[in-house]
């Protein structure tokens, strides 16, 4: 196994037209949850990869699996949970500028994950452990599994990457920092935004967030700045890659999680810290020229069209 991950895939639906939802009473369904997002992402780009979770035992959960499954990723570590609900959530899209997300997902079938779900052996199999701060804000249970995952991945070598991913809907200020940084100081791999670096440690520069990140015990910090590309700092190699253009940001949820997968898949490869970070710049770009969340994540083909396309 290259990459394992481990967190809540949910249905999502966004409704057929922009603007204001309670307008609207056409909706399609897709699947999303920022973990499979990227695991589908390395999945395409022919790399093995497996989910640790639970659905619920549902229509929503067998759809979940269906299309997890089909895209390439491993499901025989996630659980289906009796009487307990899968969770979805809404995507408005008042213009691509402004996109509101709506959770239907409080004590949904994901957020009942817990320690034993974590099997050491498949955790141990894998090269990188994949973990955002999404899944240790769904419940008290989940947090205590996902630091499990990771002192069963720093036990075995097995190298930790995170994404914060802060949803400040999910749980507050005080407990998603003192959680998020707790979890980032046993990460080997951090993938913050600047704006979660800004919160996370207080400052503001890109250099300076890094800094921080690095006092804190951090190997390699890549901070993603949206539009302007990434900044990345090893010990001992730092840099800057700029982002592709793209002609026009169709839906930006997903990027993130499209970034990461880029990266993971360059760092696979062994290339260069610098060709790594291009290629999440790359698949997160193409992320954003497509409606959904996995839906635009390239494979080999189609990276190398449009990077030739754009490295001129
Ligand atoms: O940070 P990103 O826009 O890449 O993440 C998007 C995902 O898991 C999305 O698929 C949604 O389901 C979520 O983040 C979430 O729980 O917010
Ligand atoms: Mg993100």
């Amino acid at each position: 196994m290259d990459v394992v991950g481990i967190g809540e895939t949910m249905v999502s639906f966004m409704p057929d037209t922009f603007g204001r939802m309670r307008y609207t009473n056409r909706f399609t369904s897709r699947i999303a949850g920022a973990e499979t997002n990227t695991l589908i992402g390395l999945a395409k780009l022919n790399h093995q990869v497996g989910w640790i979770s639970r659905v619920g035992e549902d229509e929503f959960g067998a759809s979940i699996l269906k299309f997890v499954r089909g895209e390439g990723v491993d499901i025989s570590q996630v659980k289906q949970t009796k009487n307990i609900a899968t969770g979805i959530f809404f995507k408005e899209v008042i213009n691509e500028n402004d996109v509101h997300i709506y959770y239907y997902r409080k004590n949904s079938a994901a957020s009942t994950i817990e320690r034993r779900d974590i099997n050491e052996e498949y955790v141990k199999s894998a090269k990188y452990l994949y973990l955002t701060g999404i899944t240790p804000a769904l419940s008290e249970s989940c947090r205590e599994a996902i630091f499990h995952s990771i002192e069963v991945a720093n036990f075995h070598g097995v190298k930790v990457v995170f994404d914060p991913n802060i949803r400040k809907k999910l749980w507050n200020d005080d407990l998603a920092k003192k959680t998020i940084l707790a979890i980032a100081e046993k990460a080997d791999i951090l993938l913050p935004g600047i704006e979660e670096g800004e919160f996370l440690v207080g400052k503001s520069t890109p250099d300076e967030i890094v800094k921080q990140f690095h006092r804190l015990g951090i190997d390699t910090v890549v901070l993603k700045l949206g539009e302007k590309g990434a900044y990345y700092s090893c010990r001992d190699e730092c840099g800057f890659a700029p982002a592709y253009k793209i002609s026009r940001v169709v839906d930006p949820v997903g990027a993130g999680d499209g970034f990461a997968a880029g990266l993971l898949s360059g760092m696979l490869d062994q290339l260069e810290m610098a060709e790594a970070v291009a290629r999440g710049c790359a698949v997160g770009a193409l992320v954003a020229t497509v409606s959904g969340d996995v839906e635009g994540l390239p494979d080999r083909e189609q990276l190398k069209k449009f990077t030739q396309l754009n490295d001129g």
